[in-house]
């Protein structure tokens, strides 16, 4: 990134080191999510980082929102990246092709696929900050709230309908990057049936040249299957229904489902609190809630108490030993699931350096240890878990993972992802949401 060398870390506190992180990626209306590797605002960094930024600024942390909201699609979906005017990224709006889309906003270059929603785990979080700040700032969040609550509520919606057509309570993904969790081993099986075709357009991958090791990341093989699912995607232009019947990816997510679940009560407290919408939109959120948790619970495993992925096209479970198995734990208190997440094939694994909820289980054979979602320990997963588990009343455990974190975090680098047995900082560094959630501990 341009700019003067950040200063050491014995010289300001981490606080003020994450605020400049943030200040740093502010492009303005957005933040880029990554000062190199991501230069354009991605749906679920977007949340998190407007959950940091409402302990700075109330209205810049209902810009972003705002921003991320001018995006949507006129089916709801908001899209897993608004481009800005940055380069250097791949695949950039030209590949994506979205103008075609007859839901694509006009004025605004995005993706044509999803994130995670936990929007309305943000929205809460700015309502909250502007209540403690008062005046203007607790008069603008909910203000914030009246006029948008019918774009989330459309957003909330149509994962509901347009991703979960048989009404099982779960969210199908069409592709890896929709998880935010994109190489994880969940996908393994899946991907292997997705044989790109001769028609893939060739391409020239730009992420490799922001991270010191291209092992960090994942490989060409995987980004051929990336790209051949946007193929397929962009030769429907990007239509609901006939995405469903061509797309080679077919994935009931139970993470992005446990999500959906408690981010639809959220969003319905929000509007019962501010008077936003109907009663009948309120108890609509009520029952995707319910709805949605329900599925997330249905897959459990029996043997192994770990929440398990649906391969919609090949009617399989995916039952590989990952940290979204902790679904039905962020969706509600769960007490098998609780012991399981301290116990020591998890946070409680000897070799661990800190505490913390690793993508893979540290005690499965297959983790890699530096490999992006195939073991590393990511601080917004934790950031996650601790919010669920102080929305359900134990402080305890929220307050193990935030300490555990701020001292994983201390060094000040704000690594999009850590080390799990020794530490260090990987990917990116000075990435936005991990100096966000760092400013939410903090606060
Ligand atoms: C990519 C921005 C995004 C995250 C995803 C993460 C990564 C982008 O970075 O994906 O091109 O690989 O997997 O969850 O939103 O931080």
């Amino acid at each position: 990134e341009g700019g003067a060398v950040l200063v050491p870390v014995s010289d300001v506190g981490l606080g003020d080191r994450a605020a400049e992180v943030l200040r740093r990626n502010d492009l303005g209306s957005m933040t880029a999510a990554a000062p190199r590797l991501y230069p354009h605002m991605w749906s679920w960094d977007s949340a998190l980082i407007a959950v940091g930024l409402a302990q700075l600024s109330v209205p810049r942390a209902v810009t972003e929102l705002r921003t991320l909201l001018r995006a949507q699609w006129s089916t709801g979906m908001i899209p897993h990246i608004v481009f800005s005017e940055g380069d250097g990224y791949f695949p950039g709006p030209e590949r994506w092709g979205t103008q075609a889309a007859a839901a694509a906003p006009g004025s605004v270059r995005t993706s044509g696929i999803c994130q995670p929603p936990v929007h309305a785990v943000a929205v809460r979080r700015i309502v909250d900050a502007g209540r403690r700040a008062g005046g203007a700032a607790r008069e603008e969040a909910e203000a914030f709230v009246r006029d948008t609550f019918g774009a989330w509520l459309a957003w909330h919606r149509w994962l509901a309908t347009a991703r979960d057509p048989d009404r099982r309570g779960l969210v199908e993904i069409y592709h890896g990057w929709e998880s935010g969790m994109d190489n994880s081993p969940r996908w393994d099986r899946p991907y292997a049936a997705v044989v790109p075709g001769a028609e893939l357009p060739s391409f020239v991958r730009t992420d490799v040249d922001h991270v010191g090791d291209a092992g960090e990341r994942p490989t060409d093989a995987e980004y051929g299957r990336y790209l051949w699912l946007v193929e397929q995607l962009r030769r429907v232009d990007y239509d609901d229904d006939a995405a469903r019947d061509v797309v080679g990816f077919r994935v009931a997510d139970v993470f992005t489902s446990a999500i959906l679940a408690v981010a639809s009560d959220e969003l319905a407290v929000l509007g019962e609190e501010l008077g936003a919408g109907t009663a009948g939109d309120v108890a609509e959120l009520r029952e995707l809630a319910a709805r949605f948790r329900a599925g997330v619970l249905s897959t459990v495993s029996p043997s192994t108490g770990l929440a398990r992925d649906l391969d919609r096209r090949s009617g399989e479970w995916i039952e590989t030993e990952t940290v979204a198995g902790f679904a039905p734990l962020l969706c509600g208190p769960d007490e098998r699931q609780r012991e399981l997440f301290w116990g020591e094939r998890w946070c409680g694994h000897p070799a661990l350096a800190h505490p913390l909820p690793p993508t893979v289980s540290p005690s499965d054979p297959g983790l890699q240890p530096r490999a992006y979602w195939r073991g590393p320990v990511w601080p917004i997963v934790s950031w996650l878990f601790g919010w669920a588990f102080e929305r359900q009343g134990d402080h305890d455990g929220a307050g193990r993972l935030r300490e555990a974190s701020l001292r994983q975090l201390a060094a000040g680098d704000f690594g999009e992802y850590y080390e799990p047995f020794t530490g260090e900082p990987l990917g990116s560094l000075h990435q936005s949401w991990t100096a966000a959630v760092t400013l939410d501990w903090l606060a």
